[in-house]
């Protein structure tokens, strides 16, 4: 699961990402230095750490891709840039709020103008997936009804200049659409990067790019890019330092990390002993064998049963032995749903 970060030029896109990966594991093979791993910052791993001693503490990760961004007028995005926006799971959209270029600031019209090229990518694509699917679906070809209608229903939001995310789909469309990758189907974060003087409280700017996200089933979050990057580059003194100056109390990095993470349809849960405590990642939705097999596949085949126990009974009742006279340490089966913020300990037999 990745996230590409876009946008107009120039907005700060480059700014988020470096924030985002200056922590991050780099993955020796990657050949595009445009892909980076963040760390997902986690209160929940202290809390943890707070109720027992680990030699090292293991954040959960996310992928995330520095897009080159789209020149506002200019001459539209590159079939390079829309395959590479095809190619994720989800966007980020930065969109400019800070002043300094010279140019005028517009967050509302900025995305609009970025909104609309993608919109226009889906069209083509859309336009020409319907008629191969309606030629199929002559030939009683069976999954092509299905494709049909979901494309129909794409076809008639793009009119409507929405994103295809604001349609209603069945299970079976999505499925049908999945591999077209679709851009405006993908969940959306709207990034205002605001000036260092808006950090403390909502600028105007922000606030529209906010109440556009909320108009148009994305997600919002409010961070100064740049000063994100230069905090990630500063040990925790100089860090609290520099935010106390500020007038602020913590980064706002945690949160958009978090949200990519939300965005991705991502949840964690935990891992904890004397030797790492640690988060680890699956999909909303996922069983726990799922879960087993994100620690290794070994586990997952050899999967017996797990103890699980909340993160939040272990801040009340302090360790795990507490947990399990109070009853809170559950047994589970391979069929159980894994809840975030679940601590497991994995039963297996290989
Ligand atoms: N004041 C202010 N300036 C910023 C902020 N974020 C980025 N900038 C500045 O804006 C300029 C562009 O930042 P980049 O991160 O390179 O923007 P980009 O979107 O990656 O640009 P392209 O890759 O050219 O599309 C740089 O001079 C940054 O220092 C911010 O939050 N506040
Ligand atoms: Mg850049």
């Amino acid at each position: 699961m990745e996230a590409g970060i876009v946008g107009l030029t120039q907005t700060g896109k480059t700014a988020l990402f470096n924030a985002l990966t200056a922590a991050g594991a780099t993955e020796a093979n990657y050949t595009k230095p445009n892909v980076g791993i963040a760390n997902v910052p986690d209160a929940r791993l202290t809390q943890i750490n707070q109720c027992m001693e680990t030699e090292k503490i293991v954040p959960a990760t996310i992928r995330v891709v520095d897009i080159a961004g789209l020149a506002p007028g200019g001459e539209g995005a590159g079939n390079r840039m829309l395959a590479e926006i095809r190619n994720v799971d989800a966007i980020v959209h930065v969109v400019r709020c800070f002043e300094g270029t010279g140019e005028k600031v517009d967050p509302v019209g900025d995305i609009e103008t970025v909104d609309l090229e993608l919109m226009a990518a889906d069209q083509k694509v859309v336009v020409n997936a319907l008629d191969k699917a309606r030629k199929q679906a002559r030939t009683g070809e069976k999954s092509a009804k299905a494709r049909v209608e979901a494309l129909e229903h794409c076809e008639q939001v793009l009119e409507e200049l929405k994103p295809c995310r604001a349609a209603d789909f069945t299970e079976e469309q999505q499925r049908e659409l999945k591999s077209l990758g679709l851009i405006t189907a993908k969940p959306v974060l709207y990034v205002a990067n605001v000036g260092e003087d808006d950090v403390a409280t909502e600028s105007d700017h922000a606030k529209q790019v906010r109440e556009h996200a909320e108009a148009n089933d994305g997600q919002f979050v409010a961070v100064c890019a740049s000063l994100e990057a230069e905090l990630s580059e500063l040990d925790d003194a100089d860090k609290l330092e520099m935010l106390e100056s500020l007038g602020l109390t913590e980064p706002a990095l945690p949160k958009v990390a978090q949200a990519i993470y939300d965005l991705l349809g991502l949840q964690s849960f935990y891992t904890a002993g004397p030797k790492e405590i640690r988060a680890w990642t699956v999909l909303k939705g996922a069983n726990i064998r799922e879960a087993a097999g994100a620690i290794h596949s070994d586990i997952e085949r050899g999967f017996i049963r797990a103890e699980v126990y909340q993160v939040d009974d272990l801040i009340e009742l302090k360790n795990e032995a507490a947990i399990k006279s109070a009853g809170k340490l559950r047994m589970e089966g391979k069929e159980y749903l894994v809840t975030d913020g679940d601590v497991c300990h994995m039963l297996f037999n290989v």
